[in-house]
Order: structure tokens, then C-alpha cells, then sequence
């Protein structure tokens, strides 16, 4: 049977559950979920010859992994080709591309630094998103910006200012807004004489970039939170509650990542109540496996989770949506394409469920009926669905584009 049978009878099916299909992959068709480059690379980035610091790490050495920008894009082209949709790319400052050798320091960064990666993104129709990079830099050792050393910090402020004036280049160059998540690695090893200070310096040094002026219709300036970092255990600067807490009282958005948060806490529950207390919010979607640990993304209970909490509440536009793990010991192409193809299956999952009628259990206290239908639905036909979504959207089908993958690694990476 080809595809678009399989997709009728899978329409047929759904429909008895109340659930219309069409308008589900039509949904889906409009979602842009931002693509991390920094899969590509093992977070390098083109800018320091240094190794990856921050507190984060990248383990594995499979071969074939970008060296330059050139190879970067080319890779990006070969994942998004067996993506289907239409993306945004998520960008580092440590990204820049410098031309003519003249290289710039991370607080002297301009748009031009850029440019290359505009055109690229034009081309294709694509957005970008944006992060300044407060790591792998040797003013990043302990503390960026919350640091003690006001050269250091103002260094770093500098940096996120310059971030800004980059990020509304984005979109203005390419007409879609640009997400500028900040994330800081800055905390401790060991148990701190003072927390407040770290946390006070920060908020003093955000306030300054802040007061960089930007068109908030174009850049929408994020603060992602983390609960610890290896080599800082007992202390984060930049802690949830600092975060959610900055983000609210500034008008900047906060910004979730599920790698983020102790072993049993998870952000599929956060999500409804930021969504009262927010017009938008930001994340990134991983997968910490014992600790934050940025696995590739599976079609896994808490993905789905996310994706739930996100449909189920009409907050498609409301969330912007950006993976972000890193993983060298695999197929680095393979590796994006297997979780935004993911993050989309959870996306999809989440429409072919009748939503509104199961809050109604909920309310009128069915939860039995709720249990079972909800069980029943584990094992509707979904991929059929999915398969659809993929050949509208051409793109290669089922296992399909892993054969590519293999081609392109023989062809194009083992020769690197
Ligand atoms: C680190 C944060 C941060 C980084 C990227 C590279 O724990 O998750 O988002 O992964 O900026
Ligand atoms: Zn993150």
C-alpha cells in the first residue's frame, strides 16, 4: 500500500477519535524549530583555537566533523534536506566568519562577522537565531559576567551588547524575529562563602546590555537558567529562580532547557504555568541522561510531554522551539536530523490527540475513560501520518534518509 492510502485509512482511523488529521499536518507545516550549529562541531566554533570550556562537554570523536564554515553549511544543508519544513538556524557568536584575516575579539564582534552566514540562511529561507558565547575564551575562566574583575566583566558586557546589535541585523537582513538566548557558565566548585554577590554583579551586568537599544519586534532577548555546571557542583550564578525572576521584571524572556533541572523535576510541567505569566518563552529541548549531559533528542515520554503542553494550550506561536545537545560519538548529521525529526513526531503526536475532549474527562472527572483512550491512542497509527508529512513535504521517507546519510559521510566527511 503507498503512503497516501495508508495516510487515508490513518485519517479514517484518528477521525473516530475525533481527531482531524489534515489540519494536524497543516499545524505541523507551519512550526519552525531552531537548529543548533553547534551540533556540526562539537561546540568549537571557528573564533578560539582553544578547547570547549563552560562546563559543558562534548564526548566522542567520530570522524568527520566541520573545521570551517564551509563544511559547516554544507553539513547544514545535507541535514536540512532530510528535515521536512522550513527552520531556523541557531548560531554562537563564536561562530563568526572572519574574512581577510582580520580576526575580532568577542567584544568588538559586528555584523559583518555575519554576513556570510545571512547570505546563507537567504538563500534558503531560513531564520537565525542567536547566543552570545560566555565560554571557550580565556576572559571565561570562573566568571564572565558576574565577575569580581570589572575589566573581565565589562569585557563580557561589551559582548552582550555587541550580541544585540547582531541579532537585530538577523532580522532585519532576513524579515524573522531572532531569538538571543544569554546563557552564562559562571558558578563554583565548592561550596560559596557568598551567593548573593555573583547574582547581584550579574544582574547589574544584564542591565547593562540591556541598555543597548533594540526594536523588541525584531530581537527577543532570552535567559536560560541552569542548576550546575562540571567544575561548578555547588553553585550556579545564573539559577532558575535568578532567571525567571530577571526575565519577568525586565520584559525579556526566559528560557528553558530540560537538561537544566534536578533528575525528577521537569519542564513539560513548567511550561502551562510560564505560559500564564508570559506572552512567549523559550527552550531548548535535550535530553540529560544522569545529568546535562545534551544526548541527542529521542521520541521519548518527556519529549512528547513538551510537545503536549505546548499544543494542548494553543502555544505553537508562543514558544520558540530550539534543540540543543551535542553529540560526538555518532553521525553528526545524523545526529540533527534524528531530533528535530523527533521533536516534529512529538509535535505531530501532540495534534493527532483530541485535546479538547480530553480536558473534558479531566473536568467531569472521567478519568477512566481518559486512561483508556489515552492508551488506546499509544498505538494509533502515527507514522502513517508522519510518512505523509514527510513525502508532502519532500523529504525522504522512513529510514530513507539515513541511506543518504551513509552516502554523504562515504562521499563528503571520511574525505575530510
Ligand atoms: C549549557 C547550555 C547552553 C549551551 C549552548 C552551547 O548548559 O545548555 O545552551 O549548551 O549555548
Ligand atoms: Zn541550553
Amino acid at each position: 500500500m503507498n503512503i497516501l492510502e495508508r495516510y487515508k485509512q490513518a485519517k479514517e482511523i484518528y477521525k473516530k477519535m475525533g481527531v482531524d488529521t489534515d489540519k494536524a499536518v497543516e499545524s505541523l507545516e507551519k512550526v519552525s524549530i531552531s537548529m543548533h550549529c553547534w551540533q556540526g562541531d562539537d561546540v568549537c566554533g571557528f573564533d578560539n583555537k582553544g578547547e570547549l570550556t563552560g562546563g559543558i562537554q562534548t564526548t566522542g570523536n567520530y570522524p568527520g566533523k566541520a573545521s570551517n564554515p564551509w563544511e559547516l553549511m554544507e553539513d547544514i544543508d545535507m541535514a536540512m534536506k532530510l528535515i521536512p519544513g522550513k527552520h531556523k538556524i541557531n548560531l554562537h557568536a563564536s561562530y563568526a566568519i572572519f574574512e581577510d584575516g582580520e580576526w575580532a575579539d568577542r567584544d568588538k564582534l559586528m555584523p559583518e562577522h555575519f554576513k556570510k552566514w545571512v547570505g546563507f540562511a537567504k538563500e534558503r529561507g531560513l531564520g537565525i537565531d542567536f547566543n552570545p558565547t560566555f565560554f571557550s575564551h580565556p576572559k571565561a575562566e570562573q566568571f564572565t559576567l558576574s565577575s569580581m574583575d570589572e575589566d573581565i566583566r565589562n569585557f563580557w558586557i561589551e559582548h552582550g551588547r555587541a550580541c544585540i546589535r547582531i541579532s537585530e541585523y538577523f532580522a532585519t537582513e532576513l524579515s524573522i524575529p531572532c531569538v538571543m538566548n544569554i546563557w552564562i557558565p559562571d558558578g563554583l566548585k565548592d561550596v560559596p562563602a557568598d551567593r548573593l554577590g555573583p547574582r547581584a554583579r550579574f544582574k547589574d551586568s544584564l542591565d547593562k546590555i540591556l541598555s543597548q537599544p533594540y526594536d523588541k519586534s525584531k530581537v527577543y532577548v532570552a535567559l536560560e537558567s541552569k542548576v550546575f555546571g562540571i567544575g561548578m557542583e555547588s553553585y550556579t550564578v545564573g539559577s532558575s529562580e535568578f532567571c525567571i525572576n530577571y526575565a519577568a521584571n525586565n520584559g525579556i524572556l526566559s528560557l528553558m532547557d530540560n537538561g537544566h533541572y534536578h533528575p525528577t523535576e521537569v519542564v513539560s510541567d513548567k511550561i502551562p504555568s510560564m505560559l500564564l505569566f508570559n506572552d512567549k518563552i523559550a527552550l531548548h529541548v535535550t535530553r540529560g541522561v544522569r545529568w546535562d549531559s545534551d544526548h541527542v533528542v529521542l521520541y521519548d515520554d518527556e519529549t512528547k510531554e513538551i510537545a503536549k503542553e505546548i499544543v494542548r494550550n494553543n502555544a505553537l506561536d508562543r514558544v520558540f522551539i530550539a534543540l540543543d545537545y551535542f553529540d560526538a560519538s555518532i553521525n553528526r548529521i545524523s545526529a540533527w536530523v534524528v531530533g528535530m525529526r523527533n521533536m516534529q513526531k512529538a509535535l505531530l503526536s501532540a495534534l493527532l490527540t483530541p485535546n479538547e475532549e480530553f480536558k473534558r474527562l479531566q473536568d467531569t472527572g472521567n478519568t477512566t475513560r481518559l486512561m483508556a483512550y489515552t492508551e488506546e491512542l499509544k498505538t494509533y497509527p502515527l507514522g502513517d501520518v508522519w510518512n505523509y508529512f514527510c513525502e508532502k513535504n519532500g523529504v525522504p521517507v522512513g529510514t530513507d534518509w539515513f541511506e543518504q546519510v551513509e552516502k554523504y559521510e562515504k562521499d563528503v566527511l571520511l574525505s575530510r
